[in-house]
């Protein structure tokens, strides 16, 4: 039989040499090769993906001419148009980094084909020893017999926010469906599957069931960092689910007890579910960017508008927040009843005590600090501001506010906060002699706060750590209290402000008397500079979508750093 083939396969060759021969023309030079076939058509499989961090999945495409004939050997460009969400390698593996969406495309000659990828928070899950399988996004969850009184397999998946309560868990939940019982308390494992989550399994993991309305937590134990791991023990019977949290400011500033901080609009917390999402499970502390300033908040002589300021501090002590409280003693933001007419010492010392008095005493217990004295310093750095405070009541009223503080609220830090003063220069110099003045005065002041509010160039590193390390030599700790870098319209700059905040938060960590950053804001959606600074802008680490920029994720990567 084999003998048969090959007698014929010869015959066949034979005949086609010969039919050869005989054509009419003989090529003198050897043939061009045929020109590539053109591109007509590009497919690109699969077409759209679910991944959680960390995972990979490999996609294929195919190029096909006019007559839609596969092209063999075509080459394509592969393309992430979200290279924080996923990336994607020349030979079509696409690797998710965060969660989002984002379009990948292939391009072969002049024409592309694209998959929608979309990357979900969640982390893998085990029961007592049960397996675990992860396949784009779907997380399949093997329960020992013994464990449940349920069938034993569940799948687990992704889930955004099962119920508002939910996000009183900072993270997104990964939830077991249906309600499974634990006849006896069983031990849930939990693996990351990327190294950027397990870094904040320690300070952010929660482990939850839900019953009815209201989840139930239970605590995580023995966290292996090798092993990406973390165990808690569940009992009872309801909706599992495991919140990961995702990588943030706040995960990595809790690891290394550090304050990430911005100040908060009360309307934007009002109005904007996506603000409040953002800020609680970015940052840790909040301050009140006008809240509780003497006007808003003391609108008239025995009069007190606290609405506000509760609302910022109800949402900061429910999302286990630091709050700071802004401002007592300014010269801007004042009521008429108190500015209006010939104001005497006496009255503005009287009005002032009464006023520290009763907003400190209120938030005592809530506010961990306040910036007792704001903006003291002139604006050409030489000695204090000739505000009418300074003028009418004298110079010491800042040792009296700072100890009618201390006295309504002795657990409070009591700050001394000024603008234009992070670097050594001639109005930080006055600062600095102010807060010295008052220390060696014995006034109970615990620190400075810088406010920074930049554009570009920024200070240079070492011209920042000059200045924070003087400020520390005096026994006083720094604060960067209102940081923003503000952009020029019509500039592309935003990697060169991502480097300026970068080096700001360095100058800070290398400081072990700096444990705390503020931005003034957060989202460029709701900042004060457009307003007051008119063809600036941007000035913040998200964007007006709330998308994080350069600057947010030097942060990130600054407060990461072991
Ligand atoms: O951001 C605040 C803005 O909404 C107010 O209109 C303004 C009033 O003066 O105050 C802004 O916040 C300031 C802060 O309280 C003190 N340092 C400077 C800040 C920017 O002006």
């Amino acid at each position: 039989m084999l003998r048969r083939v090959s007698l014929l396969a010869l015959a066949v060759f034979v005949v086609g040499c010969g039919g050869a021969e005989a054509a009419p023309t003989t090529p003198t030079s050897s043939p061009l090769p045929p020109p590539p076939p053109t591109v007509a058509v590009v497919t690109v499989s699969p077409t759209t993906g679910s991944l959680v961090p960390g995972e990979s999945q490999l996609l294929t495409a195919v190029a096909r001419d006019a007559a839609g004939t596969a092209i063999a050997g075509a080459t394509f460009t592969w393309s992430s148009s979200s290279v924080s969400v996923a990336t994607v390698a020349s030979d079509g593996r696409a690797t998710a980094l965060t969660p989002g969406t984002t379009t990948i495309s292939a391009t072969s000659g002049a024409v592309s084909a694209t998959a929608l990828l979309t990357v979900n928070e969640g982390g893998l899950i085990a029961v007592s020893g049960g397996t675990v399988t992860a396949l784009n996004g779907q997380l399949r969850l093997e329960i020992p017999a013994g464990a449940l009184t349920a069938p034993t397999a569940f799948v687990v998946r992704p889930v955004a926010a099962p119920t508002p309560n939910a996000r009183l868990l900072a993270g997104t939940a990964v939830a077991i469906t249906p309600a499974i019982t634990f006849a006896t308390p069983a031990t849930v494992r939990l693996r990351y599957p990327t190294a950027l989550a397990a870094d904040v399994v320690e300070t952010q993991l929660r482990i939850g069931r839900l019953t009815d309305t209201t989840w139930q937590t239970f605590a995580v134990v023995a966290p292996d960092r090798v092993n990406r791991t973390a165990a808690a023990r569940v009992t009872g019977t309801g909706t599992l689910a495991v919140f990961a949290p995702p990588p943030s400011l706040r995960g990595y500033a809790q690891r290394r007890s550090f304050d990430i901080g911005a100040a908060v609009s009360v309307d934007a917390l009002r109005a904007d579910s996506t603000y409040r999402r953002v800020l609680a499970e970015e940052f840790n502390s909040v301050t009140l960017e006008n809240a509780m300033k003497f006007g808003p908040i003391h609108p008239a002589a025995t009069t007190y508008a606290f609405a506000n300021a509760d609302t910022i501090v109800g949402f900061a002590v429910a999302n286990n927040m630091k709050v700071y409280g802004h401002v007592l003693l300014w010269h801007t933001q004042q009521p008429a009843w108190l500015t209006d007419g010939t104001p005497t010492r006496a009255f503005l010392l009287s009005s002032l005590k009464s006023h520290i008095e009763t907003v400190v005493a209120r938030y005592a217990g809530k506010t961990t600090s306040w910036d007792v004295a704001n903006e003291m310093i002139a604006d050409n750095g030489t000695g204090l501001r000739r505000s009418f405070w300074i003028e009418v009541a004298g110079a010491d009223i800042i040792d009296s506010a700072f100890v009618w503080a201390r006295r309504s609220d002795p657990n409070a830090r009591l700050f001394l906060s000024d603008y234009s003063v992070e670097t050594v220069n001639r109005k930080s110099d006055s600062l600095f002699a102010l807060a010295t003045r008052l220390k060696a005065a014995g006034v109970p002041i615990d620190g400075v706060g810088l406010q920074g509010h930049f554009m570009l160039p920024t200070p240079s590193a070492a011209q920042l750590t000059a200045n924070l390390a003087r400020f520390a030599a005096a026994g006083l700790d720094i604060r960067y209290t209102e940081i923003d870098v503000r952009l020029m319209d019509g500039t592309d700059n935003l990697a060169v402000q991502g480097s300026a905040y970068g080096t700001i938060i360095d100058a800070c960590l290398a400081q072990p008397r700096c444990k705390s950053l503020t931005t003034w804001g957060f989202t460029d959606k709701y900042s004060w500079i457009p307003g007051t600074f008119p063809g600036f802008g941007r000035a913040l680490p998200f964007d007006q979508l709330f998308g994080p920029k350069p600057a947010y994720l030097t942060l990130r990567d600054a407060l990461a750093r072991p």
